[in-house]
């Protein structure tokens, strides 16, 4: 294993004046803010398989991009990624990294000989991580990307490809306990129908349902105590996902007895595939105690696809972290790059620059999110906003005390409700005095 970004040195803060596209002019690791490290704060991930997998394939054309640990066998290529990873990781300076099982090993010829290689890279990983102090974030199974799956994984109309998923994500999280992840992630993969003509579709979401239950069942047998997260996604691959959104996961978990064992995984560009802004689905979840953790990356408003690009914008930056650090922040789940270089950013150094301008975006976002908490610029308005609930006939509708007959003797006795101003336009203005 040699070193495979040799042009590359660590990546260092230089603070906002560097004019240097190899460093971090924001995101100074261990720089304390509001009493913890940025690095705490923001626990940032790489996502294994776009990072290291990606190609830049698209329908229209083949790989662009060609690594330095592609070559050889199957097994050869997999240890020379994982440790070409582990070296973007040091270099780059981020705590934690997110995988696929079969991202990181090959399949083999039968579930025991897969099995047999994941093993084995799991070996490596957990050495790889004892030498850098890198850390798991989150485990998942793919569980869309083999034939078998065609059909969906736990929704599948056959109950054999059921029972191989369950197998799978069986090995997937003893895997992740393992190297000591601290979240385990479902994402729907092909969990969702092409036409409702051929679809049970109460059937499938039962399936679903007893699929994640099954999946507590066992790691608790097994004493993995992360945290299980569901990431939402409206469509593609296909035409509905069961997981459309925040609001639909919140829905299907507590049909199914899950809300004690499950939070979301929330992506910034499944959120407005869903017509939803990204700040709506972290909001949605963090008023609900199911905020779990981040897929940070962005969509592309003109288009009507998952692009996964690297999340550059300050704007969206400043508003995620405002809502995280208003739930409590992001431990045990973190932000979690889950975005691919564009196909014609082939050359490896490309990985570095995307994700120091994530990094950076973020850094800021989050001193700008503490200054306005801090001012109470939004929160002060906010509160008095729903004053009126505090006290009086909206304290006891509040507790349960007012009936419709007290409303209507409140209002026979005050008359009509006068009218406030909600002050958008004031506020927006604010938001922008404080993003420079
Ligand atoms: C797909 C997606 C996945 C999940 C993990 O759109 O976001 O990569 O994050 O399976
Ligand atoms: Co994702």
């Amino acid at each position: 294993m040699g070193e495979y970004f040799p042009d590359v040195k660590p990546i260092q803060y230089e603070g906002p004046d560097s004019k240097n596209p190899l460093a971090f002019k924001h995101y100074n690791a261990d720089e304390e803010v509001a009493g913890m490290k940025m690095r705490d704060h923001l626990r940032f991930s790489v996502a294994f398989w776009h990072t290291f997998k990606g190609t830049g394939t698209d329908p229209f054309g083949s790989a662009t991009m060609v690594r330095p640990y592609g070559d050889g066998d199957e097994m050869k290529v997999a240890e020379d990624t994982l440790a070409a990873a582990f070296e973007f990781f040091t270099k780059l300076g981020i705590d934690f990294y997110c995988f696929h099982d079969r991202d990181i090993a090959p399949e083999g010829t039968d579930l025991a000989e897969t099995n047999k290689n994941l093993d084995k890279i799991v070996e490596l990983a957990d050495k790889l991580q004892a030498d850098t102090g890198v850390k798991l974030l989150w485990g998942t199974a793919n569980l869309f990307s083999h034939p078998r799956y065609m059909c969906g994984a736990s929704t599948n109309p056959d109950p054999a490809v059921f029972a191989y998923a369950a197998a799978q994500v069986k090995k997937a999280i003893e895997v992740t306990k393992r190297l000591g992840g601290t979240n385990y992630v479902f994402w729907g993969g092909r969990e969702g129908y092409e036409t409702l003509l051929n679809t049970d579709m109460g059937r499938e979401l039962d399936h679903l349902g007893r699929f994640l239950n099954m999946a507590v069942d066992y790691a608790r047998q097994i004493g993995f105590d992360g945290q299980f997260l569901i990431e939402p996604k409206p469509k593609e691959p296909t035409k509905h996902q069961y997981d459309f959104d925040a609001q639909s996961c919140h829905a299907f978990l507590q049909k199914y007895d899950l809300v004690p064992h499950f939070k979301l995984n929330l992506e910034s560009n499944h959120g407005t595939l869903a017509g939803h802004t990204f700040e709506h689905e972290l909001t949605y979840a963090a008023a609900n105690g199911i905020l779990g953790s981040i897929d940070a990356n962005r969509g592309d408003l003109l288009l009507g696809w998952d692009t996964d690009q690297f999340p550059t914008n300050i704007y969206e930056a400043t508003f995620i972290m405002y809502i995280v650090l208003s739930a409590g922040g992001l431990a045990p789940g973190g932000l979690n790059f889950d975005a691919k270089v564009r196909r014609s950013s082939f050359e490896p150094v490309d990985l570095f620059h995307a994700h120091i301008g994530g990094m950076d975006a973020f850094a800021r976002g989050l001193k700008i999110a503490l200054k306005m908490r801090n001012d109470g610029a939004l929160d002060d308005f906010i509160k008095q906003r729903y004053a009126g609930w505090d006290s009086g006939i909206g304290k006891d509708i509040e507790d349960g005390k007012a009936s419709f007959a007290d409303c209507e003797k409140y209002i026979l006795e005050n008359g009509e409700p006068k009218p406030v101003s909600g002050r958008q336009e004031m506020l927006e203005n604010i938001v922008n005095e404080y993003i420079r």
